[in-house]
Formats: structure tokens, sequence, C-alpha cells
């Protein structure tokens, strides 16, 4: 508690505390008071009952006490909450990516990392976008928890008080490997900062190219990485062209990928499942996957040898 990590820290933390040290008082004198009462009232004491109407104290106190209660704090949750969507306009800005189940970051100048590097002490703005389902950033250590709604635009923003690494996660339920949706925040002094974004390379065209779409549009990434990862099926990257040993109705054998195992494999997925993934997992994309796509979904992966 009270770290600097981020400049939301001290505020959150201040209204949390507060709030549960409120709780703690009222679930001790509470408890404390029923208890007493439970001895004090015993039936076995046969104390008379003694039906008592109007007192105006006793109501004004239970009323005005927890009404300031309640209002103090709506009120600092409220003067925590309102900077966070008050980004600074000479933030850094910075574009997070969440699919699934995977965070990207792109920056200024079409450049595309797998890690936050941010430099120290300075304002980033983080557009947060979706290309297919709910995800949430966030990040505990700054205090920071946004969701990340497809089409919609949101943002978050904060400013890095410490030196380090720090954990970014998914917490929206997003699917299959939604629990190891997780990428690292590196908070780094600026001239660090400049020397490593100098380094980053500037991101392919690929959303440009239609066989990239033709492999996005019709969903192949949400089980394929093109990265090396594994998902629900084999990845994409240095696939074509590989020996991969599969069963065929229950018997292995070995493939070479080429352009008609993934015909076979897009048309008739169970005929030759690659060893290590299930059976039965993906559906056939006959009727959904046209010819024009096929043929660009094979140059794809062609491109990812
Ligand atoms: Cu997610």
């Amino acid at each position: 508690m009270f770290t600097n990590a981020s400049n939301f820290v001290q505020g959150v933390d201040f209204a949390f505390a507060v709030i549960l040290g409120i709780s703690i008082f009222f679930l001790v004198t509470l408890t404390a008071t029923m208890i007493y009462f439970v001895i004090k009232y015993n039936r076995n004491k046969k104390v008379k009952a003694v039906q008592i109407k109007e007192h105006t104290w006793v109501e004004v106190t239970w009323i005005v006490i927890p009404l300031i209660l309640v209002l103090y704090m709506f009120y600092i949750g409220w003067e925590g909450f309102i900077p966070m969507r008050q980004a600074p306009k000479d933030a850094m800005h910075v574009k997070a990516i969440g699919k699934m189940w995977k965070w990207t970051f792109e920056y200024e100048g079409n450049k595309q990392a797998d890690t936050l590097v941010l430099p120290i002490g300075k304002a980033v703005k983080i557009d947060l976008v979706s290309t297919d389902v709910l995800h949430g950033f966030s990040v505990p250590a700054f205090r920071i928890k946004e969701d990340v709604v497809p089409v919609k635009k949101n943002y978050t923003w904060f400013i890095p008080g410490e030196l380090g690494d720090f954990d970014l996660f998914c917490t929206v339920y997003c699917g299959l490997n939604h629990s190891s949706m997780l990428a690292t925040i590196r908070v780094v002094s600026e001239e660090d900062f400049q020397k490593w974004i100098a380094k980053v390379p500037v991101k392919k065209a690929e959303a440009n190219n239609l066989a990239f779409q033709a492999v996005e549009k019709n969903g192949c990434l949400a089980c394929h990485s093109m990265n090396g990862t594994k998902l629900v099926g084999p990845t994409f990257k240095g696939l074509y062209g590989s020996k991969s040993n599969v069963l065929t109705n229950g018997a292995a054998r070995q493939v070479t990928v080429d352009d008609a195992y993934i015909e076979k494999s897009i048309y008739e997925p169970n005929a030759d499942v690659a060893n290590g993934y299930p059976q039965g997992v993906m559906k056939s994309y006959k009727g959904i996957v046209q010819q024009k796509d096929l043929k660009l979904i094979q140059e794809y992966l062609k491109s990812l040898k």
C-alpha cells in the first residue's frame, strides 16, 4: 500500500483503506452489540419487553451518521475516479490491442511491441482496442482497471512512478486461454526508453494485405497463432513446408504441409489431426471458407514459412 507505482495509487488506496476501516468498525460494533443483547435479553431472564414509540434522537442519529459516512465514501471515490478520466493533453499515446489471447502495444510511428515499455514520470494515454471480444486492461500495481470493448473507444492513462516490471492482466473472461493473456509493463528511464523505441521495428502493413485479411476474417487466429505460441491448434509460424506428424484414422503418419494439406485441414479438419492436439475441436469450414479465400490463406501461410 501507498507505493508510487502510478499517480493513482495513493488516492485509490486511501479510499480503500477508509471504506475498509468503516466496514471493520461496523462489523465489530454491530456484532458486539448483538452478542451483548442476546445475553442481556435472554428469554430465561424473564425480562418483560417494553414497546418504545418514537424516539427522535435515536432516529436522527441513525439517519445522520450513516448519511455522512456514505456521502464521505462517495466523495473520496469520486475524487479518486475523476482524474482517471482526465488524461493530460500532452500525454504520450500508445494503443493497447487486446486479441484472443495476447496484448500488443502500438507506439507512434507504427511500431509494435509485446511488452509495454514506458518512461518513468511521463503521462501516458493508452487507447484500448479489442479486435474480437471483451477484454479487461488491469494493472493492479497501478490501481488501474478498464474494459476493452470491441467497436467502442475506451482509454486509460497514468504516470508511471517507479522503475521495474509490472503485470498486466486481462480481467474479463475472454475464452479458452484467457488466463494466459498476460503482458509486462516495463518502466524505464527516459534515456533507456529512447534507446529501446529506436530499436522497435515498424509494423509490416499486414492489415492491408488481402491474404492476412482472409485469415483474420475467417477466424483462424482464434486458435492458431502467428508467432509460434501454441494455442488450441498448431501455430502458423513456420508451418508451411514443415513435416507434421498426424493421426489418420488412428494411425500415425507424417505429412508435408503444402497447399493440398492446408485445403484438407480446412475442409476436413479431423481427417489428419496433428499430434498433441485433440480430435474434433475444429469444425469443417466447407461452405464457409470459399475457394478464393482458401487460395489467400495458403498464400499467407506460405509467407510465414
Ligand atoms: Cu482477454
